[in-house]
């Protein structure tokens, strides 16, 4: 067990959907802290360096043109185990293998609106933080 930060976003289609609430209701009834939240329009280059390790993907233009489509809104949610725990709370990244329970099972139906973003690792978490809350985490 281990305290640990994460960053979660609600993707612009979450955020669309008003589906804002309903996840943050889920971390909270799960027993972890929201300790930032912001609403915001990504910056592609924000954009491209959040999702960097996927430059090389078919897929990365439209990932990046979405994720800047529209408001999203970005958190530090801390807690035990927080970043494998809110990755299970989410569910698979696609929505057809997500668990009924989890947010994606529960409201998505396509892998590329998936409402919600979490980091995958301490050091993607650290990484991610420190772009989205510079010096704050
Ligand atoms: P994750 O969000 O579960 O960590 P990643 O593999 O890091 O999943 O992919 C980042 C995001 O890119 C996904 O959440 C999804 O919205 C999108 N994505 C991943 N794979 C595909 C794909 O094959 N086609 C379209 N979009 C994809
Ligand atoms: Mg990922």
């Amino acid at each position: 067990m281990s305290d640990q930060k994460t960053l979660i976003l609600v993707k612009p289609d979450g955020v669309a959907r008003g589906l804002v609430g309903e996840v943050i209701a889920r971390i909270e009834r799960k027993g972890f802290t929201v300790e930032a939240l912001e609403l915001r329009t990504l910056e592609r280059s924000v954009a491209e360096e959040h999702y960097a390790e996927h430059t090389e993907r078919p897929f990365f233009g439209e990932l990046v043109d979405f994720i800047t489509s529209a408001p999203l809104v970005a958190m530090c949610v801390s807690g035990d185990d927080a970043i494998v725990s809110m990755r299970n709370i989410m569910g698979a990244t696609n929505p057809v293998e997500a668990t009924p329970g989890s947010i994606r099972g529960d409201f998505a139906t396509i892998i590329g609106e998936n409402i919600v973003h979490g980091s995958d690792s301490p050091e993607s978490a650290a990484r991610e933080l420190e772009l989205f809350f510079p010096g704050r985490f």
